[in-house]
């Protein structure tokens, strides 16, 4: 089953409890599916007007059916009471103590995460509604002593790896909710009301990464002709050469460009402007998904010893080319932010950019970025 619903990486202490009891409700819900099926073929097939042609007014002498409909009941009030609750009571009611946990408070609004830290001193400073500004969207009042050390961000949520974390979660307009998938966490999030929860994450982002891994090929060349080829064509290609103004030798395009319709409206917009000619353009078909969003999940060198992409670099169309001279046909990559944040209500007409960066790093790495982003508080 587990397979068969392709579940994600599951990166949380509890995520495997969820993940199984997901898989129970299935089998679960197969079951009564298959049952309540056939009980419905039974009964067409059985009082079928061919064989029934007259109704019978006294219906059913036998209890049979009671039985099933007691046995479904029953079922249900096992799987509820024996499974769900002591799971979801697990959840809402074995809190971590606030001094073990990592706190932080994160506060939806359309379309953005805002992340606030109490900040060295443990304490969440003042916040009040009327200091709320494009600037401050927390509405934090700085001049309070509890706030003077507060880090805030928007859409950064970090996390150390093996910690409680409590998350205080809250939304300034609308219903929002905080889904992070591979931690199997997901809570609305509701305008004047505040809910905690909480998870400990067991794998870091890197990790996640690492285990995420996706390979893609480069596939066929052509050579294209700007003046009788429909560029729109060959979205899913880069060029392999720059393409050259022939009248004053400029470069319209330069190579390692993905073909966007931008290239054609560039290249008219040229002709229409000094008659330029052009050069014919050697494009490789390059998935999209390759280059958007990812990192190399390996270090890819060119033949003579100097390094394309370092693992861990943000791959791009312009490292296209580099790997084409270099025979480099087959990238695997990473996905450059595995761990976001998403918002699993539709929230308004920018829902869909409604993604924070979570990342999951060691205890050092945690307290680091924590004392880079303190190195910018005012004094
Ligand atoms: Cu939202």
């Amino acid at each position: 089953m587990f397979d068969f619903l392709s579940f994600p990486v599951v990166a949380s202490a509890h995520g495997p409890e969820i993940d199984s009891m997901t898989s129970m409700m299935h089998w679960a819900m197969l079951i009564l599916f298959v049952g309540w099926g056939s009980f419905f073929l039974f009964t067409i097939t059985r009082f079928r007007s061919s064989k029934n042609p007259k109704a019978d007014y006294m219906g059913l002498r036998s209890h049979a059916s009671n039985f099933v409909e007691g046995a479904v009941a029953v079922f249900e009030v096992v799987v509820l009471v024996g499974l769900a609750f002591p799971l979801w009571a697990k959840r809402v009611n074995a809190f971590p103590s606030e001094k073990e946990a990592v706190i932080v408070r994160v506060v939806g609004e359309q379309f953005n995460w805002n992340v606030h830290y109490s900040g060295g001193d443990g304490v969440f400073g003042r916040t009040d509604i009327s200091l709320v500004s494009a600037e401050n969207p927390l509405g934090l009042d700085r001049s309070d002593a509890n706030a003077k050390d507060d880090i805030t961000t928007i859409n950064q949520l970090h996390l150390p790896v093996n910690k409680p974390v409590i998350v205080r979660l809250s939304s300034k307009d609308v219903i929002h909710s905080f889904s992070l998938p591979f931690f199997r966490v997901k809570q609305d999030a509701i305008p004047g009301d505040i809910f905690p929860v909480w998870f400990v994450p067991t794998k870091t982002t890197a990790e996640i990464r690492e285990a995420l891994r996706y390979t893609y090929k480069l596939g066929k060349t052509v050579e294209v002709d700007f003046k009788s080829d429909d560029f729109l064509d060959y979205l899913d290609y880069v060029t392999l050469n720059d393409i050259v103004n022939e009248k004053d030798g400029s470069v319209v395009i330069s190579k390692g460009t993905r073909v966007l319709p931008y290239i054609k409206e560039q290249l008219s917009q040229a002709v229409t402007e000094s008659g330029a000619e052009f050069n014919k353009v050697k494009l490789v078909e390059t998935p999209i998904a390759m280059t958007f969003e990812k990192v190399a999940a390996e270090t890819y060198s060119a033949k003579d010893g100097s390094v394309i992409a370092n693992k861990g670099d943000l791959l791009s169309d312009a490292l296209v080319p580099m790997f084409f001279e270099n025979g480099i046909t087959e990238v695997v990559v990473g996905l450059a932010t595995p761990t976001e944040i998403a918002c699993a209500q539709l929230c308004g007409l920018g829902h869909y950019r409604m993604r924070g960066t979570m990342i999951v790093e060691t205890q050092e790495e945690f307290d680091a970025w924590l004392k880079s982003e303190a190195s910018y508080l005012q004094p």
